[in-house]
Protein backbone atom coordinates (compact mmCIF):
# COMPACT_ATOMS: atom_id res chain seq x y z
CA UNK A 1 0.00 0.00 0.00
CA UNK A 2 2.75 2.46 0.88
CA UNK A 3 4.82 1.47 -2.15
CA UNK A 4 1.87 2.35 -4.47
CA UNK A 5 1.51 5.67 -2.56
CA UNK A 6 4.97 6.28 -3.48
CA UNK A 7 4.92 5.78 -6.69
CA UNK A 8 1.98 7.86 -7.94
CA UNK A 9 3.44 10.84 -6.08
CA UNK A 10 6.55 10.27 -7.91
CA UNK A 11 4.48 10.20 -11.26
CA UNK A 12 2.47 13.09 -10.06
CA UNK A 13 5.63 15.28 -9.55
CA UNK A 14 6.92 14.00 -12.46
CA UNK A 15 4.26 15.42 -15.18
CA UNK A 16 4.35 18.89 -13.22
CA UNK A 17 8.16 19.29 -13.96
CA UNK A 18 7.69 18.34 -17.53
CA UNK A 19 5.32 21.33 -18.17
CA UNK A 20 7.13 24.23 -18.68
CA UNK A 21 4.39 27.02 -18.92
CA UNK A 22 2.00 27.10 -15.87
CA UNK A 23 -0.50 29.68 -14.98
CA UNK A 24 -0.26 29.14 -10.49
CA UNK A 25 -3.06 30.26 -8.16
CA UNK A 26 -5.22 30.96 -10.68
CA UNK A 27 -8.64 32.96 -9.91
CA UNK A 28 -11.44 34.87 -11.52
CA UNK A 29 -12.58 37.67 -9.56
CA UNK A 30 -16.19 37.14 -8.24
CA UNK A 31 -19.01 40.44 -9.07
CA UNK A 32 -22.25 41.33 -8.73
CA UNK A 33 -24.65 39.31 -12.10
CA UNK A 34 -25.22 43.07 -12.98
CA UNK A 35 -21.66 43.44 -13.72
CA UNK A 36 -21.00 42.12 -17.41
CA UNK A 37 -17.09 42.70 -16.44
CA UNK A 38 -14.59 40.44 -14.90
CA UNK A 39 -10.55 39.38 -14.51
CA UNK A 40 -8.67 36.73 -14.31
CA UNK A 41 -5.41 36.45 -11.89
CA UNK A 42 -2.19 34.02 -11.55
CA UNK A 43 1.01 33.70 -12.14
CA UNK A 44 2.32 32.59 -15.14
CA UNK A 45 5.94 30.77 -15.16
CA UNK A 46 8.05 30.63 -17.75
CA UNK A 47 10.61 27.57 -16.96
CA UNK A 48 12.12 27.27 -20.43
CA UNK A 49 15.14 29.44 -21.63
CA UNK A 50 13.20 31.25 -23.98
CA UNK A 51 11.19 34.39 -23.44
CA UNK A 52 7.62 33.74 -24.03
CA UNK A 53 4.85 36.03 -25.10
CA UNK A 54 1.02 35.15 -24.19
CA UNK A 55 -1.02 36.64 -26.81
CA UNK A 56 -4.69 35.49 -26.66
CA UNK A 57 -6.46 34.04 -24.12
CA UNK A 58 -9.61 31.68 -25.30
CA UNK A 59 -13.00 30.97 -23.55
CA UNK A 60 -16.87 30.24 -23.84
CA UNK A 61 -16.55 32.93 -20.54
CA UNK A 62 -16.83 36.06 -22.19
CA UNK A 63 -17.66 37.55 -25.57
CA UNK A 64 -14.40 39.25 -25.70
CA UNK A 65 -10.90 37.85 -23.70
CA UNK A 66 -8.66 40.42 -23.60
CA UNK A 67 -4.74 41.14 -22.08
CA UNK A 68 -4.69 44.15 -19.87
CA UNK A 69 -2.18 46.44 -17.59
CA UNK A 70 -2.80 49.16 -15.64
CA UNK A 71 -1.18 52.24 -16.29
CA UNK A 72 -0.57 55.63 -14.68
CA UNK A 73 -2.09 58.60 -16.70
CA UNK A 74 -1.97 62.31 -15.20
CA UNK A 75 -1.90 60.57 -12.07
CA UNK A 76 -4.90 58.05 -12.64
CA UNK A 77 -4.60 54.33 -12.63
CA UNK A 78 -6.07 52.83 -15.70
CA UNK A 79 -6.40 49.75 -17.45
CA UNK A 80 -5.69 49.15 -20.85
CA UNK A 81 -5.36 46.89 -23.52
CA UNK A 82 -1.89 45.15 -24.20
CA UNK A 83 -0.87 43.16 -27.80
CA UNK A 84 0.74 40.69 -25.40
CA UNK A 85 2.48 39.59 -22.27
CA UNK A 86 6.17 38.77 -21.82
CA UNK A 87 7.67 36.30 -19.48
CA UNK A 88 11.29 36.49 -19.56
CA UNK A 89 12.88 33.14 -19.78
CA UNK A 90 13.18 31.48 -16.43
CA UNK A 91 11.10 34.08 -14.47
CA UNK A 92 7.55 34.76 -13.76
CA UNK A 93 4.76 37.62 -13.70
CA UNK A 94 2.08 37.96 -11.59
CA UNK A 95 -1.71 38.79 -12.56
CA UNK A 96 -3.23 40.68 -9.90
CA UNK A 97 -5.20 43.63 -9.19
CA UNK A 98 -4.11 47.20 -10.47
CA UNK A 99 -1.56 45.07 -12.56
CA UNK A 100 -1.38 42.63 -15.44
CA UNK A 101 -4.65 40.99 -15.78
CA UNK A 102 -7.39 38.77 -18.30
CA UNK A 103 -10.37 41.11 -18.86
CA UNK A 104 -13.71 39.65 -19.63
CA UNK A 105 -16.08 41.50 -21.33
CA UNK A 106 -19.05 40.72 -21.80
CA UNK A 107 -19.47 38.00 -19.61
CA UNK A 108 -21.54 35.13 -21.28
CA UNK A 109 -22.44 32.66 -18.08
CA UNK A 110 -23.17 34.10 -14.18
CA UNK A 111 -19.76 33.81 -12.65
CA UNK A 112 -20.98 31.42 -9.81
CA UNK A 113 -18.46 30.73 -6.47
CA UNK A 114 -16.53 28.08 -6.28
CA UNK A 115 -17.41 27.20 -9.57
CA UNK A 116 -14.28 26.74 -12.62
CA UNK A 117 -14.07 27.80 -16.01
CA UNK A 118 -11.82 26.83 -18.70
CA UNK A 119 -9.39 28.63 -21.17
CA UNK A 120 -6.74 28.17 -23.15
CA UNK A 121 -3.72 30.56 -23.29
CA UNK A 122 -2.15 31.20 -26.46
CA UNK A 123 1.75 31.90 -26.85
CA UNK A 124 3.59 33.70 -29.87
CA UNK A 125 4.80 30.31 -31.96
CA UNK A 126 1.77 28.21 -31.57
CA UNK A 127 1.96 27.04 -27.47
CA UNK A 128 -0.66 26.43 -26.13
CA UNK A 129 -1.39 26.09 -22.15
CA UNK A 130 -4.70 24.25 -21.20
CA UNK A 131 -6.15 26.00 -17.61
CA UNK A 132 -8.91 26.24 -15.34
CA UNK A 133 -9.57 28.87 -12.97
CA UNK A 134 -12.35 29.11 -10.09
CA UNK A 135 -14.55 32.45 -9.17
CA UNK A 136 -13.60 33.32 -5.95
CA UNK A 137 -14.28 36.71 -3.56
CA UNK A 138 -11.10 39.15 -3.86
CA UNK A 139 -10.31 38.73 -0.35
CA UNK A 140 -10.35 34.36 -0.34
CA UNK A 141 -8.22 34.52 -2.83
CA UNK A 142 -5.45 36.72 -1.22
CA UNK A 143 -5.57 34.54 2.13
CA UNK A 144 -2.64 32.59 2.50
CA UNK A 145 -1.21 34.40 -0.36
CA UNK A 146 1.36 37.51 1.46
CA UNK A 147 4.00 38.74 0.43
CU1 LIG B 1 -9.02 45.18 -17.58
Amino acid sequence: MKATVFVTLLLFSYAINAQDIVFEKTWIKAVPSSLKMSAMFGILKNKTDKDIKLISVSGDLAKNIEIHNHIKTNGVMKMRKIPFLLVPANSQVELKPMHEHIMFIGLNKKLEMGKSHEFVMNFEGGKTLKITAEVKKMDDAHKGHHH
